[in-house]
């Protein structure tokens, strides 16, 4: 809205944009990860998540920048996180504030990463042996500890709860919650010409009043899924990045013009320069 009035006066954008830096510099940096940053949100209990461009392989093996990448998984993100609180499965994300940063809520995160694989692709084709692209006879739900130092190493449900970093019944919710999100998500893409090969989630725990909620955390974009396009079996995620097949932004853009949140010709630039394109995507 205010990138939109500012848009007719370039005077006026520049000073916005010049206060954004000034208010970013000076917001209290809670975490800083790979592809994201945490910061300190408006009120108690929030947090505002804001999207990089930096881009990394697996236990940091290759580390660069997609342009506009952190742009797109910002929008992605917020319109994946939306469908999914429409179905019920209760998210972390609040609204969206700007083409970088969106308002989420603050949790107690649960130290586990959850990936469910449909196909074979990734650390799971190359640890089986199982060609990549053979598709799975029933979903796999795998877990990883959340330990970057040890290169998050694969754990059972037998770890997770022996060394408390969930209970059963937490671990239960997670469960549920993620064979949803697979079941929508599969629907979803495979409506847009694309497979949802794998992905990752991350939940925590929210408290409301003396209740506690199991909530969805983290980001939901082609940084944390694999998308093959199902007529050429193209991949159109992070994997461009990390196998440099090139095009990496374009793949970005391309799940986002498919699911329908990317206007014609829109070319983010990453630097949020407000040109007329990224206003309408930011009006929206
Ligand atoms: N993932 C795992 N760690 C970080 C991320 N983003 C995601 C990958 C892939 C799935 O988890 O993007 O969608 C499985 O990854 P892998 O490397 O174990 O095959």
């Amino acid at each position: 809205m205010l990138v939109g009035t500012a848009s007719r006066c370039p005077v006026t954008v520049t000073k916005w944009l010049r206060s954004m830096n000034f208010r970013m510099s000076r917001r209290r940096r809670i975490f800083e990860g790979k592809a994201k940053v945490l910061f300190e949100g408006p009120e108690p209990g929030t947090l505002v998540q804001y999207f990089k461009d930096d881009a990394s392989a697996p236990n940091n093996q290759k580390k660069g920048i997609v342009t506009g990448k952190g742009v797109l998984n910002n929008r992605i993100s917020e319109y994946l996180m939306t469908k999914l609180n429409d179905i019920g499965v209760p998210t972390h994300f609040m609204r969206r504030l700007n083409m970088r940063e969106q308002l989420i809520r603050q949790l107690d995160i649960i130290p586990i990463q959850i990936v469910v694989r449909n196909v074979a692709a990734g650390s799971f084709a190359k640890r089986l042996g199982i060609p990549e692209g053979t598709a799975l006879p029933r979903s796999i739900v795998e877990f990883y500890y959340k330990q970057a130092d040890l290169n998050n190493p694969m754990v059972s449900e037998e770890h997770i709860t022996a060394f408390g970093w969930a209970n059963p019944y937490e671990l239960d919710e997670i469960m549920s919650h993620t064979l949803r999100v697979n079941d929508y998500m599969s629907g979803l893409f495979l409506g847009i010409g694309l497979r949802l090969v794998d992905f990752k989630m991350e939940f925590g725990r929210i408290w409301d009043h003396d209740e506690m909620r199991i909530v969805l955390a983290d980001e939901m974009t082609p940084d944390n899924c694999r998308l093959w396009d199902i007529k050429t079996n193209e991949k159109m995620d992070k994997d461009r990045f990390v196998e440099d097949l090139g095009k990496v932004e374009e793949a970005y853009q391309e799940v986002a013009r498919r699911l329908g949140i990317l206007p014609e010709g829109l070319n983010p630039t990453g630097d949020n320069t407000p040109t007329n394109n990224i206003t309408s995507i930011n009006e929206r």
